[in-house]
């Protein structure tokens, strides 16, 4: 299986990045119809966190199974990959308790196609290359981060370098400007802001679509990288 996937241009059609949407999928779908997604030619992209906390998480394999869908995988989906292996007590309390519903065979289910989602995502725009992943590229390049999870020297090595791809939030803590070399702009959520924000080329979006009467779903057009709604000048966060 492929860590980091690749999508062609999209000529016939829009492509769309969403935040972290946590078991949210009629908000998101209210999101997509505001913005006139047309499933036939458009494509969204998402940087994961699919379930947890939500009410709908059960639906998150008829998502998977839109050819229009593609999301990355993020720290709450990886706990699904992991579900008999992983630390539970610390899963249920950040919303995990849904899985436990599941029948054994469901939750075989989900881990073997959550286990499909790959790492990163890059998709060729008219403007340049444009990556997504759920929480942060630590590299300086994107280049670094491809061949480290397209030939990994160790499986340590990928291990860690997967975890910080989902986990890290030391770009947004740090406010580090610099951003990533080799790419037009990273896309990323994991880290909950009350408005989108840019720090050099990477754009955090999880404006918590996934907290009815607290946040909204923020869709980017990789495209233009312009938001809807439209994201503000200043930087503007809150910490998890
Ligand atoms: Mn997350």
């Amino acid at each position: 299986m492929n860590l980091i996937k690749r999508f062609e241009r999209n000529t016939a059609g829009r492509d769309f990045a969403v935040g972290d949407i946590h078991g949210h999928f009629t908000r998101l779908q209210a999101a997509l119809d505001a913005a006139g997604f047309d499933s036939a030619v458009d494509r969204l992209f998402s940087v994961g966190d699919l379930v947890d906390r939500g009410p709908e998480c059960r639906d998150a394999l008829d998502w998977l199974a839109k050819p229009w869908f593609h999301p990355v995988r993020g720290n709450h989906d990886d706990y699904v990959v992991r579900f008999d292996t992983c630390d539970v007590d610390n899963w249920i309390y950040n919303g995990g308790s849904w899985f436990a519903g599941l029948s054994l065979y469901e939750q075989k289910e989900f881990a073997v196609q959550f286990a499909e989602l790959p790492i990163a995502i890059e998709v060729e725009t008219q403007e340049g290359l444009v990556g997504i992943v759920h929480a942060d590229c630590s590299f300086l390049s994107w280049d670094e981060l491809r061949a480290e999870l397209d030939t990994p020297e160790s499986k340590k090595r990928l291990k860690l370098v997967m975890n910080t791809c989902m986990w890290s939030r030391s770009r947004i803590e740090n406010q580090e400007p610099h951003g990533v070399l080799g790419i037009r702009a990273l896309i990323v959520g994991h880290t909950p802001m009350s408005q989108p924000a840019r720090l050099g080329n990477v754009i955090h979006i999880d404006t918590m679509g996934w907290m009815p009467g607290r946040g909204h779903f923020t869709l980017i057009n990789l495209h233009t990288l312009e938001t809807i709604p439209a994201m503000p000048a200043k930087l503007d966060w809150e910490a998890a």
